[in-house]
């Protein structure tokens, strides 16, 4: 075992998820090992304590792992439980560490990021209940690595995570896992298999798009394998450290593929995709684009045609931008629900104390308190459950939600390594106008009421200010004003918009027409463009 001294490293503070960086970055010298022991030293040390380690297989990952097992060993952690190959899907580990009673892991991703040794690389630390690590322990490891001073390593040749089995490294016992089984083993208790079966024996067609990521072995053994649909169900299924070149995140512009075979003469009856580490989903029926709002409305609505709720949900969550398309279904169904901002751990406490069952974003996650992460394929699995008991169409499944609680029209408009100066510029000057600005008219609409999103958790109490701000107008629309708290390059300014319309003859608007009143009043609101010096987003998603 070696002590090493070492010396804070600036800028590794983690954010919505994790830290995230270039990859460059994290093989920079000593800037991993830094970060692994600042967590170790931030969530009180890992002796005696049992970790999962695993990751979404992009560059660097093997070699990441093999220095977090050796400083596990050199902390005296008594075991970790890896996944074959280093593989595990987010949702994945989260429910190792719940099944094995782990202390906690460590998940290796930047998620929707685009993987390579010239792009992006994370690393996040769960808690024992599966979750990502609540604020108040990710702030204890950003303090850590601001005086750092030493970490400690031991000396060894690389361990064998590609076979199955039990090995050690000094004291530290390592046991290696099949990365699908236990997660397989999951989903058969939620959902009703035999149905699923059914329809796909009854000539149910499906894509799943894997883009090349973790997802792949999943997919194929619980689609193609388990429930029985035809071999080639499941495109891009074999992850690569890179996602064969592409940026796996599931939403109609970088999973164009499979939009392109939904909106096809052929297209299947069902489309889905899930991203980088597995987490999130996109679902599209055919020349049906089902917006991830509207996907959490959807399940919240009909989770009862599966095993798992069949009793009912407790109540439902989503973050503050994702549309209220939710909220109107929680309202028929007398059940809360819960505003929460931006990042899958604040749903965390929700679940654990049995407030909510099922949650969702506009970042295309859901999920449910099965696991404490986002799951992609479970949502995925939940659709199909319901459409094998409802037997409609995808686009039959909106018009049904629409019909009855209205639409909630929906679109991101995002703008991507924005200069940060200039995008904290006029995050303040916007900050500084709202409260002057309800009833004063912006862009030919009214506004209503504006305010800066924050949020008092009501299971710990604790308090989260600056989360976003969002400005209501009259008639039902709605934008909200966002950093991302995921990027590696700049800033990233995202703008949600939103116009909730119950008038059942403007139900079959193009989104974008829907919405035109509200982007220019949006753009008004923020100068946008002469404070960033941007026109067009680059992604609208
Ligand atoms: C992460 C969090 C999500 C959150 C998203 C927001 O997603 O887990 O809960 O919605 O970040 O990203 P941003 O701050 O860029 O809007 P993931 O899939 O990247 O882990």
């Amino acid at each position: 075992m070696q002590t090493v001294q070492t010396s804070p490293i600036e800028g590794q503070k983690p954010g919505t998820s994790g830290l995230r960086k270039k990859t460059a970055v994290f093989m920079g010298p000593h800037y991993l090992e830094n970060y692994v022991q600042s967590t170790f030293d931030g969530i009180g040390g890992v002796q005696g304590k049992t970790l999962v380690v695993g990751g979404d297989g992009r560059f660097f990952n093997d070699r990441a792992i093999q220095v977090i097992l050796r400083i596990a060993a050199a902390n005296g952690a008594a075991k970790c439980i890896v996944g074959q190959g280093g593989i595990l899907s987010t949702p994945a580990a989260s429910h190792l560490i719940r099944k094995r009673k782990a202390d906690g892991g460590l998940i290796l991703s930047a998620s929707h990021n685009p993987g390579g040794k010239d792009e992006d690389f994370g690393l996040k630390y769960n808690g024992p209940n599966g979750g990502p690590a609540t604020e108040a322990v990710t702030d204890k490891i950003f303090a850590r690595t601001l005086d750092i001073d030493v970490y400690k390593i031991s000396e060894s040749v690389d361990i064998d995570i590609d076979t199955r089995g039990m090995t050690s490294l000094d004291a530290l016992e390592i046991e290696v896992v099949e990365p699908v089984a236990d997660y397989q083993e999951l989903m058969e208790t939620l959902f009703d298999f035999g149905k699923i079966r059914a329809l796909f024996a009854g000539g149910f067609t499906m894509r799943f798009d894997a883009m090349h990521a973790v997802t792949g072995p999943y997919a194929h053994a619980i689609l193609e394998g388990a429930l029985g649909a035809p071999k080639g169900t499941v495109m891009n299924g074999t992850p690569s450290p890179d996602f064969g070149g592409g940026h796996p995140d599931p939403n109609p512009i970088w999973a164009k593929d499979l939009m392109n075979v939904m909106y096809g003469p052929d297209a299947p009856d069902f489309g889905a995709a899930s991203d980088g580490d597995g987490d999130r989903n996109m679902i599209v029926g055919r020349n049906a684009y089902v917006t991830p709002s509207d996907s959490l409305a959807v399940l919240t609505a009909k989770a009862h045609l599966a095993p798992a709720y069949s009793s009912g949900l407790t109540g439902v969550a989503r973050s503050m931008p994702t549309s209220r398309a939710v909220d109107r279904v929680a309202e028929s169904l007398g059940i809360k629900c819960y505003e929460t901002p931006t990042g899958w751990k604040f749903f965390g406490n929700l679940l654990d104390a049995g407030l909510v069952t099922l949650c969702g974003e506009e970042s295309a996650g859901t999920g449910s308190d099965h696991v404490r992460e986002k799951d992609g394929l479970w949502a995925v699995l939940l659709w199909l459950n319901i459409l094998a008991e409802t037997k409609m169409s995808v686009a039959e499944t909106l018009d049904d939600l629409w019909s009855t609680h209205g639409r909630c029209y929906y679109s991101r408009h995002d703008y991507e390594a924005v200069d940060s100066e200039k995008a904290g510029a006029m995050i303040s000057a916007l900050r500084a106008k709202l409260p002057a600005l309800a009833g004063t008219s912006v862009g030919g609409l009214t506004v209503e009421a504006a305010d800066e999103f924050a949020y008092d958790d009501p299971v710990d109490q604790s308090h989260s200010a600056g989360q976003g701000i969002r400005i209501a107008f009259k008639g039902g629309a709605r934008a909200v004003f966002r950093l991302s708290g995921t990027g590696t390059e700049g800033a990233t300014i995202r703008i949600y918009l939103e116009h909730l319309q119950t008038d059942a003859s403007k139900l079959d608007m193009k989104p974008e027409d829907a919405l035109a009143e509200v982007c220019n009043a949006a753009r008004e609101v923020s100068d946008l463009t002469a404070l960033t010096g941007r026109v067009d987003p680059d992604v609208i998603t």
